[in-house]
């Protein structure tokens, strides 16, 4: 069944001039990286991924939230790209245009060698001025445990270069996805509940647009409606099938 599935939409996505594709946390799930709602390990599980998302949660408790970040930033640090990942780089060349946008914070499609990714959510591995004075900075790994460092310009803290909850997306990124989502001929949807606005409407405006809506999830979402393709299988077994040598 799946094997029919991934069949009918390699054949698909063969003959598209035009690719647009919106990862989740669910393609970084074989690389060890745990997907947003399943971050809650350990000693992590007492607390709401929602809350910690947040420009509250971050107020109320900076160094929790930075210990927080910290950790994942170590997880993915410690992490290798897998093979869905090592599937679109060099898939992306097969196409006229192929927009790779991802909600993901890890950086592992760049890692895989991706171009241009549409980073949605931001980048865990960046840390911005939590006052928003226009600081950046780019290696916090470097950056102590713990507290939260300070901004070498205004002396607020430091946060991750990441979109929470109630923060806009940088505009020029959704912008550009959004654009994308419009202009494919398919879209490929890979390992994201699709609870997470504005990120979850971009296949629907796709498919509105008269694209293809490719999704691959091992469970169900809640963009299995919008799919013309449904493989229910793991993102790292199954792109690789997607764009066959
Ligand atoms: C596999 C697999 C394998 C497993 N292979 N697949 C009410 C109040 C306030 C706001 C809102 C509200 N109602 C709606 C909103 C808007 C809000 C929103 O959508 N909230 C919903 C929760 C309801 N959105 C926003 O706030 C956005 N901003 C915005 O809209 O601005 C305008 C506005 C402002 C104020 C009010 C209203 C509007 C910003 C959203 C930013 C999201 N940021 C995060 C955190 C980033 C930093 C960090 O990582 O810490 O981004 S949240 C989190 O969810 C993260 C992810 O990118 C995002 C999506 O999650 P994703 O990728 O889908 O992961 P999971 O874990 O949910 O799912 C994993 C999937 O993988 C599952 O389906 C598995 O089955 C699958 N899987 N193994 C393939 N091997
Ligand atoms: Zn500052």
């Amino acid at each position: 069944m799946t094997e029919a599935a991934i069949a009918a939409a390699a054949r698909r996505l063969a003959r598209a001039h035009r690719v647009a594709v919106l990862t989740g946390a669910g393609i970084s799930a074989e690389s060890g990286v745990p997907t947003f709602r399943d971050t809650q390990r350990g000693l992590w599980a007492q607390f709401d991924p929602m809350q910690l998302a947040s420009r509250e949660g971050f107020a109320a408790d900076p160094a929790l939230v930075w210990r927080w970040y910290a950790w994942r930033r170590e997880l993915v640090a410690g992490a290798q790209p897998n093979a869905g990942h090592l599937a679109l780089a060099p898939a992306a060349a097969r196409f006229a245009q192929f927009d790779l946008i991802t909600q993901n914070v890890d950086g592992l499609h760049a890692r895989a060698g991706s171009r241009n990714v549409l980073e949605l959510h931001g980048n865990l591995l960046r840390s911005k001025c939590f006052a928003q004075c226009g600081t950046f900075v780019a290696e916090p790994r470097q950056l102590p445990p713990g507290e939260p460092p300070r901004c070498p310009r205004c002396g607020n803290w430091l946060r991750p270069d990441v979109v929470w909850f109630g923060e806009m997306l940088d505009p020029d990124v959704l912008d550009a996805a959004q654009q994308a989502a419009v202009d494919c001929d398919a879209m490929l949807v890979v390992g994201t509940s699709g609870l997470v606005t504005p990120a979850a409407g971009l296949p629907a405006a796709a498919k509105r647009a008269g694209a293809t809506v490719v999704v691959v999830n091992p469970n169900e979402s809640e963009l299995d409606d919008v799919a013309d393709h449904l493989i229910r299988g793991p993102a790292a077994a199954v792109l690789p099938s997607l764009f066959p040598s």
